[in-house]
């Protein structure tokens, strides 16, 4: 009775007493044994009796050393396919009658915010032009089906259909920029010519700017309604063809990136000095940091009204999250109601989060491995199930709610029942990294206590709390190995695949019975290494996975592997990281599919395109596809390896009919 898998000892934390690994015959013997040694932490632990009684490295094993051959292939209706988002591809920002985004407006009110290798060229810090997909979506169409995907992930801009925001029927014609409309139809019917089935988010954090000027966006509770007449005019417009429909794309990282740390998303509003102080100078930065342009702003019916113009304020970022989930489900609701019987489409939400690790050393005693692994729990609770549990279960999650105290807004009975089951159709996870999750320690190696009933609030609720995937941060948020797996080409992007197995296993036990056509991965790749954050021969963070017995986790790779812009021969075009992290990462799929049962429905790819990747400019590439952004003024499209890898992983991996 040798492997306990780690993922399946963190769902145990919320699973019953009961089999969570349900064994395929392929593996039966192995997963049986799993099964027995499958109880609650709390049960398992205490009957470990001694207080000092250490913690059996070798009991910690991913079950992913499996030899595929012998593990069913995923079914012929797989959603196979890549994503991209309108801001990062689009261009044609200006054009055709389509309105700004926060995007647009912040991007180049504070052009310093974006990375740029060459500052010269306006275009280098937005999206003014990016991969210019609006008058070039034929060549998208053409790598799409390299990689032989039957699905397409895209989405729909805003501003480009409703320039000040506000969808309406006057005189029963929607007021909609039809030039923009006719796009998205265009995008539609060619995807469909091709036999690509579109998935089409509905926002992917490009707001109209003028809502953030009329009302301060998503922090005030009008957002909610606006978003809904925009999602009823898409479905109206678009539902006959398209019938998978996301909502928003990762409500955390548009929060929380956007309203609290930062400035690294728009509207760049951070909790700091607004704007940022020149470095030595006591001037102002007028063109990077914190924004304060914002209109008068209600966060919720009984909420004072706040001035425009204001400094960021704390718990701007509470209260997007708060306005956009309940923007989701009255989204959710009209098509429901209006929409879904005729036109017979899934519609969900996309959430982002890293699933949790409990952190691991040799000398560890079991108890504070377990202990561990209740925290890794408590961890994606705050880091995910407060995005997901309202629209699976209707309220934030227990924890969340306890020790956020007063700072946390409060559903209504209302409201709590249109978010109920509003993502029951499927639930999108977009996975890309894993955080280790530990108990927070004193100096003195003391435990942090949890914070009392008095004590809860925002800034008390994770103090005893340690959650990420560096040992530690230095300079400009940089990495102190050991890290999570390998340092891949952005910050805070690292490679440790058994992440998504993981994360399957803890949303299929967590909403068990509550999704009815399964959990959809909605993005998920890497950037390759590259100059900026690359950490070759990585011996630190070697030397900590063999003294755990995982030596392949750390994952190290050579300075030959980085991404170089001026050798096009190179991993830039020949991108093996890459194709390992998604070979790494799909077999991990499925093998939750195969092996733990896990209702997996889909796959997209980010990014079918090199992109504008955010605050990172140009200057990140996540895509499967070579663009000379700063050069070549066609915007030529250049497969890279990795393309046709995944096109030749899905004839392998995936039932053909
Ligand atoms: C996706 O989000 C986006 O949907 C997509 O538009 C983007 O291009 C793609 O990733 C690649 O970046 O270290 O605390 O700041 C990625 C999910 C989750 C990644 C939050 C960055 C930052 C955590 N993101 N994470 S922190």
């Amino acid at each position: 009775m040798k492997t306990l898998t780690v993922f399946s000892a963190l769902l145990a934390v919320t699973a019953a007493k009961k089999c969570i690994v349900k064994s395929d015959a392929a593996v039966a013997s192995e997963a049986e044994e799993v099964t027995a040694e499958l109880t609650a932490p709390e049960d398992s632990g205490v009957e470990s009796g001694e207080d000092d009684e250490l913690l059996d490295l070798s009991t910690i094993d991913y079950g992913d050393d499996v030899d595929m051959s012998t593990v069913k292939k995923l079914p012929a209706d797989f959603k196979w396919g890549a994503a991209t988002a309108a801001y990062q591809v689009e261009g044609a920002w200006d054009e055709e009658g389509r309105g700004e985004s926060v995007w647009d407006h912040f991007t180049h009110l504070y052009p310093k915010n974006v990375e740029s290798g060459d500052r010269s060229k306006d275009f280098s810090t937005n999206g003014n032009i990016a991969c210019d997909s609006y008058h070039k979506f034929d060549e998208d169409v053409k790598m799409l089906k390299l990689m032989n995907a039957k699905y397409y992930r895209f989405s729909i801009s805003w501003p480009r259909l409703f320039p000040d925001g506000q969808a309406r029927k006057v005189d029963g014609k929607w007021n909609v920029n039809e030039k923009g409309a006719e796009y998205y139809d265009m995008v539609i019917n060619t995807l469909l010519k091709n036999d690509i089935v579109p998935f089409v988010t509905l926002y992917h954090w490009d707001l109209p700017y003028a809502l953030h000027e009329k009302y301060g966006g998503w922090l005030d509770y009008h957002s909610q309604d606006d978003f809904a007449k925009y999602a009823e005019f898409c479905f109206e417009r678009f539902g006959d063809r398209v019938k998978n429909w996301i909502t928003i794309n990762e409500p955390w990282v548009n929060c929380v990136s956007g309203y609290r740390l930062g400035p690294g998303k728009a509207p760049y509003r951070c909790t700091g000095e607004a704007p940022r102080k020149l470095q030595n100078s006591t001037d102002l930065d007028l063109e990077g940091g914190c924004s304060y342009e914002i209109g008068p702003t209600q966060y919720s019916k009984n909420s004072e009204p706040l001035p425009a113009n204001r400094v960021p304020q704390k718990l701007e970022d509470v209260w997007c999250s708060h306005n956009i989930l309940l923007g989701h489900a009255k989204a959710v609701k009209v098509y429901r109601e209006k929409f879904q019987k005729k036109q017979k489409g899934l519609i969900g939400i996309t959430v982002d989060g890293e699933a949790q690790i409990p952190w691991v050393e040799p000398g560890m005693t079991k108890k504070e491995y377990e202990n561990n692994l209740k925290y890794a729990n408590l961890a994606a609770e705050f880091r995910i199930g407060w995005y997901s549990d309202p629209p699976m279960v209707g309220d934030y999650p227990k924890s969340v709610k306890e020790r956020m105290g007063k700072d946390l807004p409060e559903f209504t009975e209302e409201e709590k029942k249109i978010l109920k089951g509003s993502s029951s159709d499927f639930l999108g996870w977009n996975t890309y990294t894993a955080h280790w999750a530990a108990q927070a320690k004193n100096e003195d190696g003391s435990y942090i206590q949890p914070p009392t009933a008095e004590e809860a609030n925002f800034d008390n609720s994770k103090k005893d709390m340690w959650d990420d995937n560096c040992k530690g941060r230095g300079d400009g948020w940089t990495c102190i190995p050991p890290t999570l797996g390998s340092q891949a080409g952005s910050s805070w992007n690292t490679k440790f695949a058994p992440t998504i197995r993981v994360g399957l296993n803890w949303f299929s036990k967590r909403y068990e019975g509550l999704i009815k056509n399964g959990i959809v991965i909605t993005e998920n790749g890497c950037a390759q290494p590259n100059y900026k954050v690359a950490r070759a021969n990585d011996e630190v963070t070697k030397k900590y996975f063999e003294s755990i017995g995982q030596p392949k986790y750390a994952d190290t790779y050579k300075e030959e592997d980085i991404e170089r812009e001026d050798n096009l021969e190179g991993t830039l075009m020949h991108d093996t990281y890459r194709i390992d992290w998604y070979d790494q990462y799909l077999k991990n799929l499925r093998l939750a599919y195969a092996v733990d049962n896990i209702d997996v429905r889909g796959y997209m790819a980010w990014s079918l395109l090199d992109n504008f990747e955010w605050e990172n400019g140009y200057e990140t590439r996540f895509g499967m596809t070579y663009i000379d952004f700063y050069n070549d003024k066609e915007m030529k499209r250049v497969p890279k390896d990795s393309l046709e890898h995944l096109g030749q992983w899905y004839l392998e991996n995936v039932e053909q009919n």
